[in-house]
């Protein structure tokens, strides 16, 4: 029998197509921007790509479209359901990181951002010490 490789092997993945904003920077309040994003979570890291619509032209080459935007450390992150005077959007999450960035995440249907909700919290859960 192999010895299992201590909790990474136990990191839950998924991606998807979710809307995105970052709020704050380090501490840094910016100016909203909701964008889709395609977000992919993997191995404790969330990463929101940039929305195709934006790259450069004239790379029409698919893979070299999927341009990494913020890529967020989940370790000692916290997420929750967002207040409603964060947004007027339904369905919105409000996730935290312990370097002082925030974002929010949303989508319309309401079974696709708790399928999100669950995946991320249980990403933070299982890399954060108890
Ligand atoms: O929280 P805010 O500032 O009311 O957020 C809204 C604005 O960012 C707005 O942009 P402009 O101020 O550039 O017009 C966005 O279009 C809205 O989507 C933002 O609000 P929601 O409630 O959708 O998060």
């Amino acid at each position: 029998r192999f010895p299992e490789p201590s909790w990474t092997c136990h990191l839950l993945e998924k991606a998807g197509i979710v809307n995105k904003t970052k709020l704050v920077d380090h501490g840094r309040k910016m100016r909203k921007n909701w964008t889709q994003s395609w977000t992919v979570l993997h191995g404790g890291i969330l990463t929101f790509h940039k929305d195709p619509k934006f790259a450069p032209a004239g790379n029409t080459n698919k893979s070299s479209q999927i341009v990494p935007e913020y890529t967020v450390d989940l370790k000692g992150a916290s997420l929750q359901w967002a207040a409603k005077d964060k947004s007027s959007k339904k369905f919105v999450l409000e996730l935290k990181t312990r370097q002082g960035c925030e974002y929010l995440i949303q989508y319309d249907t309401e079974s696709i951002i708790s399928d999100w909700y669950k995946v991320i919290q249980q990403a933070i859960q299982q890399l954060t010490p108890h």
